[in-house]
């Protein structure tokens, strides 16, 4: 017995001396620390319904519950510690400023809790640069804030909500996300929240920046390829706990033929600053450039934006003298994210140079 003993002693001591670390090892795998991710749901396709497989565009948005978009991908559970709320359940062409700020307090409320280390908002495909463009403003934190939305509801074939609400999750638990601003997962691609835009509405491939995209996600890791450059989120001088109400800014489009007749209206309608979706680089036709200019001086700010699509690009006293009459350019900034930029400077200062200054830095 001693010599069966002697002979199996080696392996029993190399097993006692392996078994702790290889139970150690296995132990450490689940119990690695899953971050903890929280889903504010508003509506949207990806929360969308359709009759059948085959209704990819015809179908109603904003139906599915946020607790059945997480049950939807049970893969989430591998990848964070996901909770939902449900913020809203609308379309986003329904956004309105007041849902804006409801939404953007709640986010600070939950970046403010130590044990939420990302947000993920699924969100209407319409008007979901708007609310990035908006929380990337004015949002005071580093954890990761992703917006994601889908360009086919979930009961489409090919639908997309599911991979992108996991890309978004992964996104929004990665150290690696911390400090990039609030970015908009959509077909793999990691958008920066500031310049994204929806530049297709009947792909999957319908989000472009004008500039790139900041990454990719593919099969749930982060790969970076660039860093957003203007100010944002613990670095903007906005803040959301600081607003209570978001100033009227109305959009005017330029286009052959126009006339004052809606720069009058919204200025009639308390509008404080009138942005100007000029064509090319922001032109202003020669029937509307003296409306604007009595407009200015009623004290509504006036501000270029050009309506191209993809990356228009407005320079002060190019096609317009801006210093003569006063006037502000959005730079590379859609009309809508222009207006976006305008209401929340506005909560801070009426001075049109510093309106400009913040239309260059943010
Ligand atoms: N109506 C669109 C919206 O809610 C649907 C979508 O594309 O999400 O923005």
């Amino acid at each position: 017995m001693n010599n069966l003993l002697q002979a199996f002693a080696p392996a029993a001591l190399a097993l006692t001396l392996l078994l702790p670390h290889a139970a150690v090892a296995e132990e450490a795998k689940v119990q690695k620390k899953l971050a903890n991710v929280v889903i504010l749901a508003t509506g949207g396709t990806i929360a969308g319904a359709g009759a059948s497989a085959t209704n990819s565009a015809t179908y109603t948005a904003a139906k599915v519950p946020v607790d059945a978009l997480i049950a939807g991908v049970p893969q989430l559970k591998d990848i964070a510690n996901v909770r939902g709320e449900q913020v809203f359940q609308i379309a986003s062409e329904s956004f309105s400023n007041d849902d804006l700020l409801k939404l953007g307090k709640r986010v600070a409320k939950l970046a403010r809790q130590d044990d939420v280390d990302g947000i993920v908002i699924t969100h209407g495909t319409d008007t979901l640069e708007e609310t990035a463009f908006f929380l990337n403003l004015v949002e005071k934190t580093d954890k990761p804030i992703v917006v994601v939305g889908s360009m086919r509801p979930g009961t489409a074939m090919s639908a997309d909500g599911m991979l992108n609400l996991y890309d978004a999750v992964a996104v929004a638990g990665d150290p690696s996300a911390r400090g990039k601003g609030v970015l908009v997962t959509m077909n793999d691609e990691i958008l920066s929240g500031r310049d994204t835009g929806k530049a297709v509405n009947i792909r999957t491939e319908a989000f472009k920046s004008p500039w790139g995209a900041l990454g990719m996600v593919v099969e749930g890791k982060s790969y970076w390829f660039r860093l957003p450059a203007k100010r944002h989120t613990s670095g903007s001088e906005f803040d959301i706990e600081k607003i209570s109400a978001l100033p009227r800014v109305d959009i005017a489009y330029g286009y052959g033929n126009v006339d004052e007749t809606a720069y009058r209206a919204f200025a009639q309608s308390g509008a404080k600053a009138i942005i100007h979706a000029g064509t090319g680089n922001g032109s202003v036709s020669s029937r509307v450039v003296p409306v604007l200019q009595e407009l200015r001086k009623d004290g509504i700010q006036i501000i270029r934006s050009s309506h191209v699509n993809q990356g228009g690009f407005v320079l002060r006293n190019a096609e317009q003298p801006d210093d003569q009459y006063d006037w502000v350019v959005a730079h590379d900034l859609n009309p809508q994210k222009a207006r976006i930029l305008a209401s929340v400077a506005l909560t801070q200062t009426q001075d049109s140079k510093e309106l400009q200054r913040i239309f260059w830095e943010y």
